[in-house]
């Protein structure tokens, strides 16, 4: 096992918050979120009990992909505040025992970064080989469909090389063209970031949540030249092949590590966003030895439900997949490495509302989800309003959606003319960045007490009842089950280190594994459908006792048969001595 009860890092123990700041609470009325709003909110955080809060992005940013566009590492953008707020909000969450990491994006900065406004200003600038600057394809007229250096298609739909007129060339970005792609090969690049990395750490923040981290080494020949790929939609190519996990990728993750960690590592938390990534680069990202990160997010779990189409043709999910998927990271990274677990964040629909039931069932279906989350081996992060058991925006005109990445599939998509609009909004409804960006809901009140102004994006409506003042007052709540699974970590040796190993993993709709450390054994069980499911498990757990459930009488197996309830999810501890089967 990678880690014992001695020598286990702090990590292995925490449960962390992710912020979405434009959406967490508004201070001034502008719609906005901001830093002053975290400050009135922080003793939310501390009740709920979490011991880390990431932060999407604060930096100053135009805006285009909501700050995942830096044009000032170092600065706090204005909508959000200064740095003195957020000095005060780093304060108030430190004297509550809280940490504080902040989103690194460094495989590109914005357009509007002084780094790439020099790059582009010609190509002698010294800043030139900064980002990813090429030529037309061969024979090819510049600035003509068809001409980009590659095929590669963009995250955010259409090609990845935006043509600059003022200098005759293309560049790079593998997100939205207001997000040119940093080249890493470039020791100056490297260099200025671990710079910026030491300066945030010098001012006290505990680590860094880094954005798209793995896509930072791009694969290129010794003449510079970067390949097609293969050939998806249209004209484009998937150029994955070419940009995610490249061939020095680990070299520059160990030189950020001996750049930027060495010598003050205690205390900090290094996750790496890692789409596409396998349970074996997991288990090089993550082991220990190796020097590159504490953990990695995974995003298989996260793509079953995507059909044919991709992530706007959703199908439903099959459970034996999930189990399939998070058994094998378990498994995998059971020696070496370790998971970060989570359901939701802010690119992902709301999970209650995705593989639960946010109707009839909401309360139930989000207690089940956690639990079975909270019960991995790994360190859970919860993401703003899921604690809260919010749902997905549903939201009914393409006028409501905000999301660069939900604007931009559809119009690719309509001057394609692949699909009617009564299918691209429901793809939307079920998959849209928005559905996790809505405010978040703090009370019943007109705008859910998010702000006094008009917010950039709707409330919810369902906040008259589904709101943290209704959850606060409910001990049978949502949040008062996440409030419990985390101090549950904090408390138990099994949940934090206890082997994992999944049964059922043909069972269509029970999620069932267990936890073992040093002779105790917990048993989880989660019911992902609305009907009553009836499972064996085995005798031993008969009698078994209850460490948490989310239904009043929950579960419990005799003669080693057990009955779930609707979306009841419960973990079970085996009583001492029952194991023998004597
Ligand atoms: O959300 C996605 C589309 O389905 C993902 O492909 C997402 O773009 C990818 O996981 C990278 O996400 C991160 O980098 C993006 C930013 O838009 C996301 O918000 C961020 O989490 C570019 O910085």
């Amino acid at each position: 096992m990678t880690f014992t009860v001695d020598d286990a890092p702090w990590w292995t123990g925490a449960v962390v918050y992710q912020i979405y700041p434009r959406s967490f609470q508004d201070s001034d009325g502008d719609g906005i979120g901001d830093l002053r709003g975290v400050l009135q909110r922080v003793d939310h955080l501390a009740d709920l009990g979490v011991d880390v809060v990431w932060f999407s992005p604060l930096y100053r940013s135009p805006q285009d992909d909501n700050g995942y566009d830096i044009s000032d590492y170092q600065d706090v953008d204005p909508l959000f505040g200064t740095l003195e707020d957020l000095d005060a909000v780093v304060e108030a969450l430190h004297d509550r025992g809280i940490k504080v990491v902040m989103d690194l994006v460094v495989n590109h900065t914005s357009d509007e970064h002084p780094w790439f406004v020099e790059s582009r200003s010609s190509t002698d600038n010294p800043k030139r080989d900064w980002y990813w600057w090429r030529p037309a394809r061969p024979g090819m007229q510049p600035g003509t469909p068809g001409a980009e250096p590659t095929n590669w298609a963009s995250f955010f739909s259409g090609p990845t090389w935006e043509y600059d007129e003022a200098t005759g060339e293309y560049y790079l970005h593998l997100f939205s063209r207001k997000q040119p792609d940093l080249n890493w090969e470039n020791p100056e690049v490297r260099q200025a970031v671990y710079a910026m990395m030491r300066w945030w750490l010098d001012r006290g923040v505990d680590g860094f949540r880094m954005d798209v981290i793995n896509l930072i080494s791009k694969a290129v020949g010794p003449d510079g030249s970067l390949a097609d790929g293969p050939a998806t939609t249209g004209a484009l190519g998937d150029g994955s092949g070419q940009y995610m996990h490249g061939p020095r990728l680990h070299e520059y993750l160990q030189e950020m590590h001996r750049e930027v960690f060495d010598g003050r590592r205690a205390g900090l938390l290094l996750v790496g966003e890692t789409p596409g990534a396998t349970v074996e680069d997991g288990a090089l990202f993550t082991d220990p030895s190796r020097r590159e990160l504490d953990m990695v997010f995974t995003f298989e779990h996260v793509g079953l439900d995507h059909g044919p189409g991709g992530k706007f043709d959703p199908r439903p999910l099959d459970l034996r997949d999930l189990k399939a998927v998070l058994g094998r990271w378990q498994a995998g990274l059971a020696d070496v490495g370790w998971n970060a677990l989570y359901w939701d964040n802010h690119d992902q629909p709301r999970i209650v509302s995705r593989f639960g039931d946010d109707g009839e069932y909401r309360r139930e279906s989000a207690t089940m989800l956690a639990t079975v989350l909270h019960l991995h081996r790994g360190t859970p992060y919860v993401y703003q309003g899921e604690e809260l058991g919010m749902t997905n925006a549903h939201l009914r005109s393409f006028d409501a959606y905000r999301d660069i990445e939900s604007l931009r599939y559809v119009q690719e998509t309509r001057a394609l003319g692949h699909t009617s609009d009564d299918r691209l909004l429901a793809g939307l409804a079920a998959m849209s960045r928005d559905n996790a960006r809505t405010p978040v809901q703090w009370d019943a009140s007109p705008q859910a007490g998010f702000t006094t102004g008009e917010p950039w994006l709707p409330v919810n409506p369902n906040h008259r009842s589904v709101n943290a003042e209704a959850e606060r007052a409910d001990p049978r709540s949502v949040f008062h089950h996440y409030r419990r699974l985390i101090a549950l970590r904090h408390d138990d040796a099994t949940v934090r280190l206890g082997d994992f190993t999944m049964l059922l993993p043909e069972h269509p709709h029970v999620y069932a594994f267990t936890r073992e450390l040093d002779g105790d054994a917990l048993l989880v069980l989660g019911n992902f459908s609305g009907d009553e499911q009836r499972v064996d498990v085995d005798a031993t757990w008969d009698g078994a006792e209850v460490v948490i459930g989310n239904v009043d009488d929950p579960a419990v197996p005799h003669g080693g048969l057990v009955r779930l309830a609707p979306w009841e999810g419960v973990v079970l501890r085996r009583v001492a001595g029952a194991a023998t089967g004597g």
